[in-house]
Formats: C-alpha cells, structure tokens, sequence
C-alpha cells in the first residue's frame, strides 16, 4: 500500500474570492467581444447585439487566492436600459468601455457611470472599482477619435479610474486590463476587512461556517456556461443588496 503524503505545513491553502464584474457601454462598442476574447480567446467579426444581459464565469488565480468571476455581459442598446438595476445591483466593479472610433461613445462614458452608481448602490461608491476601456486600438490611426492621452485625463480626473486600450480583436490588453482591475478589487476588499476586523486584511472578517457566497446566485456561479438571464429569475435569484467582493 502506497503512503499517503504528507501535507507541506508551508504551503498555505488559496484562499477563495467571488467578484461580480459589470461592463456598460453604447451598442457597438465590443463590450461582447472584450468578454469573448477574455473567456474563450476567440474574436467575432460579426455584430449580435447583447439582448437584455448575460452572464458567466471566469475562474482566475491571483497571487494567493482563486477569484471566481461573475461577468455580467449588458446591452447596450437604449431600449434595454430599464432592466439596468437588476443586473448592477452587488457589482463590485464596472468596466466601462468606449469606442476610440466613436465620441459619442466616450462622452457617454460619465452618464453611464452616473447610472451605473445611482442603480447598484453600492457600499463606499467612492472607492468602488472602474476600468476604462478604449476598445478598438486595431484601427488605422485617421480613424482614431479619441487619444490615449485624453483618456487618460479623463479617468485621472473622474475618481482615478484604470484605463487601457484594447482591441477584442488582436487580443490587445484584454487580459492584462482585467486582471489589474480584479487587483484593485481584492486591495479594496482587504482594506475594508482591515477597517472592519481591525486585523491585517490577511483574515475574513466572515465567521467561520457564515453562509455568505451560497445564495442562490452563487450557485449559479458554478456554472461556466453563458446564460440568457430572464428577469423574473433574476429577482429570486439576485445577490443580497450591498454584499461587496466575498474573500476568505
Ligand atoms: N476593429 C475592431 N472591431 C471590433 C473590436 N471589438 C469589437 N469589434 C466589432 O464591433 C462590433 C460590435 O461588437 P460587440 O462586442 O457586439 O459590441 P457590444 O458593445 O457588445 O454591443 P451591444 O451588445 O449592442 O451593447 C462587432 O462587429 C465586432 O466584431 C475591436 O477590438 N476591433
Ligand atoms: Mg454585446
């Protein structure tokens, strides 16, 4: 019979984290393809505009934890902006993208936040993470509307927000935008433990055997499929109010 080994006393267990990302956007702009790029490395030349929302899971390791990713995919489109507060509400970040094509797409960028804010409601909306997002970096540089520069500026001045460009279509920064997002969000979930539990942020301030992360919602978390989100579901199913990023 073969000896079972030995658990190493140095190796620390990872610890576990549930983030709800949300990203907003005018119709068009690749928020779809941004999610498809990061998911499944895979990039459609074709549009299908976003119906309502969808949802999935992305499972990522970051340093010492494993942060299981709820991305919620909106449309755009204005005749869907009704069903907003369902999807945003216990968003612990939001990634908001603009076309670097299109004006218009970015100077909706504010409202789209100020909407964002008023129907998530979120604990400390101040410190709550964005991602700024210039999608569409491929095109030819005539075609560019808005610099780098004054993206840039914008995010510096409206609440320090990260800013990248990318393209969904040569897979440029999508990652390394996404991950420095989640970054943010963990730092931010360790400096409230912190002020709560007035320890390191190194521990929960979540009591052992807590039933936080088993609603309904994070059940369908597990899932990896995409899913069509049907909003009388989503009312039973919805995260509590105001749970901010769940680490143990
Ligand atoms: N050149 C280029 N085209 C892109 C890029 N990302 C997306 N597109 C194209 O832009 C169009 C719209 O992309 P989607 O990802 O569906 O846009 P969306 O923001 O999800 O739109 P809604 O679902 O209506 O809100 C599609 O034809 C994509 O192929 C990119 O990085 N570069
Ligand atoms: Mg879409």
């Amino acid at each position: 019979m073969e000896a079972t080994p030995t658990p190493d006393p140095q190796t620390k267990p990872l610890r576990k984290c549930f983030v709800k990302l949300v990203i907003i956007g005018d119709s068009g702009v690749g928020k779809t393809s941004l999610i498809q790029m990061f998911e499944h490395n895979k990039f459609n030349q074709a549009f299908k505009p976003t119906i309502g929302a969808d949802f999935s899971n992305k499972e990522i390791t970051l340093d010492d934890r494993v942060v299981t990713l709820q991305i919620w995919d909106t449309a755009g489109q204005e005749r869907f902006q009704s069903l907003g507060s369902a999807f945003y509400r216990g968003a612990d970040c939001c990634v908001l993208v603009y076309d670097v094509t299109n004006n218009m797409s970015f100077e909706n960028l504010l409202n789209w936040k100020q909407i964002f804010l008023t129907k998530s409601e979120p604990r400390e909306p101040h410190t709550l993470p964005f991602l700024v997002l210039g999608n569409k970096s491929d095109v030819d540089e005539g075609q560019k509307k808005i610099s780098e520069k004054e993206a840039k500026k914008f995010c510096n001045e409206n609440g320090e927000m990260l800013c990248f460009e990318t393209s969904a279509k040569n897979n440029v920064n999508v990652e390394a935008a996404f991950q420095a997002l989640i970054a943010r969000v963990v730092k931010r979930q360790d400096d409230m433990n912190k002020i709560l539990g007035g320890g390191d942020g190194s521990k929960s301030t979540i009591p052992p055997g807590a039933k936080v992360g088993t609603n309904n919602m994070n059940k369908r978390a597990n899932r990896s499929t995409k899913t069509k989100v049907q909003l009388g579901q989503l009312e039973k199913t919805e995260q509590k109010k105001n749970n901010c990023a769940k680490c143990n």
